[in-house]
């Protein structure tokens, strides 16, 4: 892996942008850190299926991992049972307008991993949409909560764990926390999209959004 990716969240066009300016091969791989569905944005409402199609097609030929986020989930949930949710609307609005099969798009969820694992540059990376942890996936795509006051819990501000070695990486936060132990990697949020990605190799942060097109600033990792 080279790229890590933030949340999609349906802005197909923001992606394409992105993807224009990225240099991807064998060697230079994507992770996509999930929630390539359900739009958070009514100006751009993007397209999920468009965004399914070329993700897909990037992990179909081996040149990216897309993980098991929560929204992607909650998708899985409505294919499987009709089982819907406010956040959903858009998307499966979008997929009862077009003639797609939704069962090849429920199997491709299913399988998405829920973690992984690389080392890029003699670094190991753990990755997840919210948390790294591969004995549980409810943890993993959800995060940690806040049992008493149900907030979800900013675990890379208390893990600096130097000693590992390794960097924990995750989108998910609408946060972005940049350091050689932690990626979080999703600064956007409601009605203020836009895309991130880390290229690992440059250390150059990536952005993309309506309003500024693409931007590249280079980020020392301490
Ligand atoms: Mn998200």
């Amino acid at each position: 892996m080279r790229y890590i990716i933030s949340d999609i969240h349906g802005q197909d066009k923001l992606l394409e942008q992105l993807l224009s300016v990225l240099e991807i091969n064998s060697d230079s791989r994507l992770l996509f850190l999930g929630d390539l569905n359900d739009s958070r944005n009514k100006s751009y409402p993007g397209s999920f299926l468009n965004v399914y199609k070329t993700v897909r097609s990037l992990t179909d030929l081996n040149l990216a991992v897309c993980l098991q986020s929560n929204h992607q989930h909650n998708l899985q949930l409505y294919l499987e049972r009709g089982k819907s949710r406010a956040g959903l609307l858009g998307t499966v609005a979008e997929l009862e307008r077009q003639q797609i099969s939704k069962q090849q798009i429920l199997h491709w969820l299913e399988h998405r991993p829920h973690t992984y694992k690389f080392v890029r540059n003699g670094r190991l990376y753990k990755c997840a949409h919210a948390y790294y942890s591969p004995d549980n996936m409810h943890l993993a795509i959800r995060g940690p909560v806040n049992k008493q006051t149900n907030q979800r819990i900013k675990w890379w501000l208390a893990s600096n764990d130097s000693s590992s070695g390794s960097c924990l990486v995750a989108g998910h936060y609408h946060e972005m926390y940049l350091s050689k132990h932690a990626l979080v990697l999703d600064p956007y949020g409601d009605n203020n999209d836009g895309i991130a990605c880390f290229d690992l190799d440059t250390s150059t942060l990536i952005t993309v959004t309506h309003e500024s097109g693409i931007s590249k600033i280079n980020i020392t990792l301490k």
